[in-house]
């Protein structure tokens, strides 16, 4: 453990543990049941899970006011939620109704949410890098101390997206900190068959950025990094280029066979990182009861129960929103 993390560790109050775990729990729980809604044929189009990786972005929310914005790609449901769209939200725009965050246009990859200051939810891998600094432009411009954050795939890093997006992020010295959540693979490619690199951070320098690289399983240890990027951010000391070493415990989406890992790997990785696990002994280490934990779990499945009936049952998405989303004044 390194001072930094073992400074966290000693600072975290027991509502902030509690915070932490029943977010997660929350990512964790929507997103079986939502597998299991898109098996029975209840979601369609592509459904791509953050089982593994809840530790990011519980951990960043800690570390972030709710002035700040977030952006992300598609793997964006758990980032939906710690911004704070509701359950029942999230699991509706999955289900496509309008009662969803994009009013059920948006589905699993598009999950958006203007006021709790969540960009998405981006298909074209790296694209939103470019975006993410024209967020952080506008808060630099208007002279604001909101920062952005912005969360993309270890496969983005070789896009054209990306690097227009350091590189002004460097130029200009915007308020934002880039973070490349690395599984490990992109789709079914493993990154060292794509990069030569070994460390991501590599590329900090090339951008004139702060940079940071760290294991991402416990959101405790995560807010401790994620806040000192941000609070430079912050203070107007430049962009941070982060890597935040993570796994995924499904496969990249919902279709995906999982031939490029072996089930032992996966297993293993479940075994020893396990970010609702690692946040339910921090739990118990601060003194939480057995019966205490569990009264957590059950307002949390309470909730996800909730969410999946309210998806269920509520109305699809209208096919007028739709026009009025797309076209200026709703006419074709
Ligand atoms: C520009 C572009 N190229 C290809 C794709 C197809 N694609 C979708 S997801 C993906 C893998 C991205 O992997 P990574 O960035 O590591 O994110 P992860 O899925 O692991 O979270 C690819 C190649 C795309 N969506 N956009
Ligand atoms: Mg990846």
């Amino acid at each position: 453990m390194g001072s930094l993390e073992t400074t966290a560790s000693a600072q975290v109050p027991g509502e902030q543990l509690e915070r932490m775990y029943r977010s997660m729990l929350q990512i964790r729980r929507l997103e079986e049941e939502a597998a299991r809604a898109y098996v029975q044929g209840k979601i369609g189009g592509f459904l791509h899970l953050y089982i593994g990786q809840e530790a990011i972005a519980v951990g960043t929310e800690a570390a972030l006011r709710k002035t700040d914005w977030v952006i992300t790609t598609y793997r964006d449901h758990g980032f939906a939620l710690t911004r704070g769209t509701s359950s029942r939200a999230v699991m509706a725009e999955l289900f496509g109704k309008d009662a969803g965050c994009s009013r059920g246009l948006g589905g699993s990859m598009h999950m958006f949410d203007a006021e709790n200051r969540f960009l998405g939810g981006h298909g074209i891998v790296g694209g939103h890098c470019a975006l993410g600094s024209g967020v952080a432009f506008r808060s630099k411009y208007l002279k604001t101390d909101e920062v952005t954050v912005c969360f993309f795939g270890d496969g983005a890093t070789n896009i054209g997206g990306f690097h227009e997006g350091l590189s002004l992020a460097g130029l200009w010295k915007l308020p934002i900190v880039f973070v490349c959540e690395n599984n490990l693979y992109s789709m079914g490619t493993p990154l060292d068959r794509t990069l030569p690199a070994r460390d991501l951070t590599d590329k900090a320098p090339g951008y004139s950025m702060a940079r940071d690289r760290f294991d991402g399983h416990d959101a405790v240890v995560v807010q401790a990094h994620m806040s000192e990027a941000i609070e430079r951010a912050r203070r107007g000391e430049g962009p941070t280029l982060i890597e935040i070493l993570t796994y995924r415990f499904r496969g990249h989406s919902m279709s995906d066979p999982g031939k490029y890992r072996t089930s032992e790997e996966v297993e293993e990785r479940k075994a020893k990182n396990d970010p609702v696990r690692v946040g339910r002994e921090r739990l118990s280490n601060a003194g939480f009861s057995e019966a205490a934990i569990a009264a957590i779990d059950a307002q949390v499945e309470e909730e996800v129960q909730d969410a999946l009936k309210f998806a269920d049952e509520a109305a699809p998405a209208l096919e007028s929103s739709m026009r009025e989303f797309v076209l200026a004044g709703g006419e074709l």
